[in-house]
C-alpha cells in the first residue's frame, strides 16, 4: 500500500509536558514517526510519497476558520511578546465560568483547549498543517481505487474536536478524511479508534450524525485519560442516536478481551454497510507502553490487521498514539502486514 509521510512533523517538538506537578520530557516526540517510517522501509511495505498540499478548504469541513487561526497565528504572537518557551494553558472555561474567547493569548489558548497537553511551538502549524495534508493525500488514494493508504501524521489527533485540542492532537486528522470521503460521494464512512485512549474529539464532531458511524476500544475512562468522554452509554444524538459505539476495556485487558471487543465494532461495522473505514490507527495498547495498561503483544497487531481486512472494505489507516518508541514501528507495520495478508 502507498504511505504517505511529511518530516513537517519534525517541527512539532515541545519542551515537555506538566505530569505529577513537574514538566517531563514529551511522550509524543518526532522519534515516533521516525520509527514507523523506518520499519515501513526495513519491510518494503510500500512507496513512502510526500503530501500534495490541499490548502485549507479540507480542514475547514470539520475545523471553524477561528480555530485554525489561532494555532497558525500564535507562536508568532507569543513570540512578539518576548516568549522562547512553549505556549502552554493552565485556565479552562470550566463550569460556572463563559465560554468566552478572551484577547489574552494564554487565556484564548485555554479557550481552545480541553487540557495541558496540546502545547504550541514555532513549528506547531506548520507541522499539523502537514499531517492533515498527508491524511489528505492517503484519502485521496482510496478515492481513486485503492484498498488501503496509510497516513503516517504526526502529530496525532483523534483528541481534537472541532475547536478544542489537548491530548498531543490539534487537528482531527481521521474525521477530516471521513469528512472527505462524504465531500466525494460516499454515503457511509465508519471510523474504527483503536488507540488506548478514547477519541473524544472525533466522537464529538460526528455525534449528532449517521453518515459517519464511529466506533472505539479503549481504556475505561472512569481510570483512564480523557476521563470525561468514552463511557458505554454515549451512543448518539437526534439523527446521530445509534451511531456511536464505545467499547470502554478495563486496565491489564489482553488480547482475548481486546480482541472480543474488536469482533463487536466489526460486526456494527458491517452491519452499517460502510463504504471507507477510516482506522485511527494508535498502538499504545502495547503491553509495553509507558503512558497505558492494556497488554496487546507484537503479534497480536497482525491479527488486528487480518480482521479489519475480513470487512472487505477500503480501509485508510491514520497514525495515532503510541509511546513505546521502540516498539512503535514494528506494532503499527504488523497491523498493516496483517492486512495485506503479509
Ligand atoms: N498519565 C494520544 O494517544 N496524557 N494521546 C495522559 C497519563 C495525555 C494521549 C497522562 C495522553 C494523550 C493521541
Ligand atoms: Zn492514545
Amino acid at each position: 500500500m502507498l504511505i504517505f509521510y511529511s518530516d513537517d512533523h519534525r517541527l512539532h517538538h515541545a519542551r515537555g509536558e506538566l505530569l505529577k506537578g513537574e514538566l517531563q520530557p514529551c511522550f509524543e516526540m518526532p522519534a515516533r514517526a521516525d520509527h514507523v517510517l523506518q520499519r515501513v522501509r526495513e519491510r518494503a511495505l510500500g512507496e513512502v510519497r510526500a503530501p500534495l498540499d490541499f490548502g485549507r478548504s479540507a480542514l475547514l469541513r470539520i475545523h471553524p476558520e477561528p480555530y485554525l487561526d489561532f494555532i497558525a497565528n500564535a507562536w508568532s504572537r507569543w513570540a512578539a511578546q518576548g516568549n522562547r518557551a512553549d505556549l502552554l494553558p493552565s485556565v479552562w472555561p470550566a463550569r460556572g465560568l463563559r465560554g468566552i474567547c478572551p484577547e489574552d493569548l494564554l487565556g484564548a489558548h485555554g479557550y481552545y483547549s480541553f487540557d495541558s497537553f496540546a502545547p504550541i511551538t514555532a513549528g506547531t502549524w506548520q507541522a499539523v498543517y502537514s499531517a492533515a495534508q498527508v491524511a489528505l493525500s492517503a484519502q485521496q488514494q482510496l478515492a481513486q481505487g485503492a484498498s488501503a493508504a496509510f497516513a503516517l501524521c504526526r502529530p496525532p489527533g483523534h483528541h481534537a474536536g472541532a475547536d478544542v485540542m489537548g491530548g498531543y492532537c490539534y487537528l482531527n486528522n481521521a474525521a477530516i478524511s471521513a469528512q472527505a470521503c462524504l465531500d466525494q460521494g460516499a454515503k457511509r464512512v465508519a471510523i474504527l479508534d483503536v488507540d488506548y485512549h478514547h477519541g473524544n474529539g472525533t466522537q464529538a464532531i460526528f455525534y449528532a450524525r449517521d453518515d459517519v458511524l464511529v466506533t472505539s476500544l479503549h481504556g475505561d475512562p472512569r481510570a483512564e485519560y480523557p476521563y470525561f468522554l468514552g463511557y458505554a452509554d454515549e451512543t448518539g444524538e437526534g439523527p446521530g442516536q445509534g451511531y456511536n459505539l464505545n467499547l470502554p476495556l478495563p486496565a491489564g485487558s489482553a488480547w482475548d478481551a481486546w480482541s472480543a471487543a474488536l469482533e463487536t465494532a466489526c460486526q456494527r461495522i458491517a452491519a452499517y454497510g460502510a463504504e471507507v473505514i477510516v482506522v485511527s490507527l494508535g498502538v499504545d495498547t502495547y503491553k509495553d507502553d509507558p503512558i497505558s495498561r492494556f497488554k496487546l503483544d507484537s503479534p497480536d497487531y497482525l491479527r488486528m490487521g487480518e480482521r479489519i481486512a475480513r470487512l472487505g472494505t477500503p480501509t485508510l489507516f491514520v497514525m495515532e498514539g503510541g509511546y513505546a518508541v521502540a516498539q512503535i514501528g514494528i506494532n503499527a507495520v504488523n497491523v498493516l502486514e496483517g492486512f495485506q495478508g503479509i
